[in-house]
C-alpha cells in the first residue's frame, strides 16, 4: 500500500493552536504541548501552514526566507525539537511550500527592485500599455488588478494574490532549481511531507486580456504545470518515497488532476481540489451567497471519487482548512443538532476514497467566527472584499452578512482548548477573537465524554487502520438522486463497507437499495441506529456498516 492510503492528515494554523509566551500568537512550542492530544486523536500527519520569516500581509502565505522560522513562532531549534517530538509519537511533520509567489520583502525581489536584472527574472515583470495601464486586466483573487506598478522600474509586477506577493517566474530554471533546494533543505530536517500552495497556478500562459474573466483561464493549469511538477519531484521529494505531497489546486479541472495525483505520473501524491466547497456561492464568487446546493454537492464528491478512481488517480478528502468556513455552521446545524451534524459531515469524508484532512477545531465541532463588527476581522481578502462590496453599493449589512458567512476568519479563530478566558488558548491578547462559545465547545470537556465529536474522529482514524476497505475499497454510490440521503458503498477483496447519511434537519424514510443482510453497525451517530430497508433516518443520522 502506497504511505498516503491509510494515513490521516491533521491540518495546524499555528498562529491560532496555542501561544505559550502570551504574546497572543500561536507558537511552534505550544505546538510541541499538544502533541499527546494529537497522538490521542491518532493523526499520522500534522501539516503545519507557514511559519516562515514573513510580514504577515497573508499570515505566512507572504513568504520573505524560505529557510527559516519567523520569530513570533520560535526557533529552528524549536522546529527540530518539534520533528523529534512528533516522530517519538509516531507523527510525522508536513510543511506548506508556498512556491507560486514571494513576499516583496523577499531578498529576491529586493534585489529585483534595486536593479539586479538576473532577480528580476526571477519574477513576471512586464512593460505598461501604451496608455501606462497594466499589461492586461487580470484581477487578484484578494481583489483589484493583478497588476503592481513600480515607478522606478517602469514596469508592472505580476500578483495574483495581495500586491505584496509577487508571483514567482518559474519559466526561468533558476528559479526552478532555487525551490527545490528549499525542498530538500527541509528534508534533510526530517520533513516527511509536503503541500504545495495553488501549485496549479505556477506554468502561466500566455498575458492576454481576458474578455469574460478575471484571467484565470490563462494561468490555471497552464501549458507547462505537469513538466515543472514532474521537475520538482525528481529534484526533492521524489528522492524518498516515504514522502507524501499534496498540490492545492485552485480552479482546477479533474482532467488535469489525473495527471497531478496519477499513480506513476511521478507528480504528487494527491490533490485538493474545491469544486464541491463552491456550492454557497455564485459561479466562482464567494461573494455572493446562495443556499448550500446539496444535489450539486453530491455530484461533485460522487464524480470525482469515481472519476479519480477510474484514472488510478487519488484525492485528498476535506470539508476544512484556513481558507474555508467552518463546516458545522456551513452544511450543518449549530443549534439542537449541532453534534450529530458534526459527526455526520465527519463520517462522510473519513468513509470515501482518498486521505482524510482534519482542520484543528474540526475535531471539536469548532463553529464560524459570528463577527459582527468589521474590526474584528484580520484578513486581508475580507477586509479588501468588503471594501470592494461597499464601493459597488451594496450596504453595510448586507456586506456583513457576507463575510459572516465566507471569510476565512471563520477557521482562524483560535483552537479551543478550554471553557476558560481566551479558551485556553493564551494568557495575553489573543491576535483574533475567541469565539465565545469556547464555555460550551472545548477540548478539555470533549476529551472526557465519551460520546464526544472528538472520539467520534478518533473512531475514524482507528476504522481506517481497522479495515483495509477504508483505504483500499472501489467506491460506489447508492441512490445517488435522492435528496436527502448521501449513502456509498466501498468493496475491496470481500470486505464492503455502507455509509449511508441523512444530511438534514428532517427526519427521512428511506428505501435502503442495497440488501443489508450481514451487515454490522461499525459507527454511528446516535445510541441506538437500526438500520432496516425501510429506513427512517433521523436528523442528520449517519451509520457506517460492515460486512466481511
Ligand atoms: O489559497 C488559495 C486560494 O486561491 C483560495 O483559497 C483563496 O485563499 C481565497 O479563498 C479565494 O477566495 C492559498 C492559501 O491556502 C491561502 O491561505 C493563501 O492566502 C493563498 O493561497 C495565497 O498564498
Ligand atoms: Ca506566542
Amino acid at each position: 500500500m502506497e504511505p498516503f492510503k491509510n494515513k490521516v492528515v491533521y491540518q495546524i494554523y499555528p498562529k491560532s493552536f496555542l501561544d505559550t509566551n502570551g504574546d497572543g500568537i500561536g507558537d511552534l512550542q505550544g505546538v510541541i504541548r499538544k502533541l499527546d492530544y494529537l497522538e490521542e486523536l491518532g493523526v499520522d500527519y500534522i501539516w503545519l501552514t507557514p511559519f516562515f520569516p514573513s510580514p504577515q500581509r497573508d499570515n505566512g502565505y507572504d513568504v520573505a526566507n524560505y529557510r527559516g522560522v519567523d520569530p513570533s513562532y520560535g526557533t529552528m531549534k524549536d522546529f527540530e525539537e518539534l520533528v523529534a517530538e512528533a516522530g517519538k509519537r509516531n507523527i510525522r511533520v508536513m510543511l506548506d511550500m508556498v512556491f507560486n509567489h514571494t513576499s516583496t520583502q523577499h531578498t529576491w525581489f529586493q534585489r529585483a527592485l534595486a536593479g539586479e536584472e538576473a532577480y528580476q527574472d526571477y519574477y513576471i515583470f512586464r512593460t505598461p500599455r501604451p496608455d501606462g495601464g497594466p499589461p492586461t486586466n487580470w484581477c487578484s483573487k484578494f481583489g483589484g488588478s493583478a497588476w503592481e506598478y513600480v515607478p522606478q522600474l517602469g514596469r508592472y509586477y505580476l500578483h495574483l494574490f495581495d500586491k505584496t506577493q509577487a508571483d514567482l517566474n518559474w519559466e526561468n530554471p533558476a528559479v526552478r532549481r532555487e525551490l527545490a533546494e528549499i525542498v530538500r533543505f527541509w528534508m534533510s530536517k526530517g520533513v516527511k511531507g509536503f503541500r504545495f500552495d495553488v501549485v496549479n497556478l505556477i506554468s502561466k500562459g500566455e498575458y492576454l486580456d481576458d474578455p469574460q474573466g478575471d484571467g484565470r483561464q490563462f494561468y490555471t493549469d497552464g501549458p507547462r504545470v505537469h513538466e515543472f511538477l514532474k521537475e520538482l519531484n525528481r529534484q526533492s521529494f521524489g528522492r524518498d518515497k516515504e514522502i507524501i505531497t499534496v498540490g492545492e489546486m485552485s480552479s482546477t479541472s479533474m482532467e488535469h488532476c489525473f495527471s497531478y495525483a496519477g499513480e506513476g505520473q511521478e507528480e504528487l501524491s494527491m490533490v485538493f481540489s474545491f469544486h464541491h466547497l463552491k456550492v454557497d456561492f455564485a459561479g466562482n464568487n464567494k461573494w455572493v451567497l446562495i443556499p448550500p446546493d446539496f444535489e450539486r454537492l453530491k455530484n461533485i464528491l460522487f464524480s470525482w471519487q469515481e472519476g479519480m478512481a477510474s484514472h488510478g488517480a487519488w484525492n485528498a478528502v476535506f470539508w476544512c482548512n484556513h481558507d474555508q468556513p467552518r463546516v458545522v455552521s456551513r452544511f450543518g446545524d449549530e443549534g439542537v443538532y449541532w453534534k450529530q451534524s458534526a459527526k455526520m459531515l465527519a463520517t462522510v469524508i473519513h468513509g470515501l476514497r482518498g486521505t482524510p484532512y482534519i482542520y484543528q477545531g474540526e475535531e471539536l465541532g469548532m463553529t464560524n467566527a459570528h463577527f459582527t463588527r468589521l474590526d474584528q476581522y484580520r484578513d486581508v481578502e475580507s477586509i479588501n472584499h468588503f471594501a470592494l462590496l461597499r464601493d459597488r453599493g451594496m450596504s453595510e449589512e448586507g456586506a456583513s452578512s457576507i463575510l459572516r458567512a465566507h471569510s476565512r476568519d471563520n477557521s482562524r479563530t483560535p483552537m479551543q482548548w478550554d471553557e476558560g478566558e481566551n479558551g485556553g488558548f493564551t494568557q495575553g491578547k489573543p491576535w483574533l477573537s475567541v469565539n465565545p462559545n469556547t464555555a460550551v465547545i472545548n477540548a478539555a470537556s470533549q476529551t472526557k465524554d465519551p460520546d464526544s465529536v472528538f472520539f467520534h474522529y478518533q473512531a475514524l482514524i482507528r476504522l481506517r487502520k481497522q479495515w483495509d476497505v477504508f483505504a483500499l475499497g472501489d467506491f460506489t454510490p447508492i441512490d445517488p438522486a435522492h435528496p436527502a440521503v448521501l449513502a456509498y458503498k466501498r468493496a475491496w477483496q470481500g470486505e464492503e463497507m455502507l455509509c449511508v447519511n441523512n444530511f438534514f434537519r428532517r427526519p427521512c424514510l428511506w428505501n435502503c437499495p442495497r440488501s443489508l443482510e450481514g451487515f454490522q453497525v461499525l459507527l454511528s451517530n446516535y445510541p441506538d441506529s437500526h438500520p432496516t430497508q425501510e429506513w427512517k433516518l433521523r436528523p442528520y443520522e449517519s451509520v457506517l456498516l460492515h460486512r466481511g
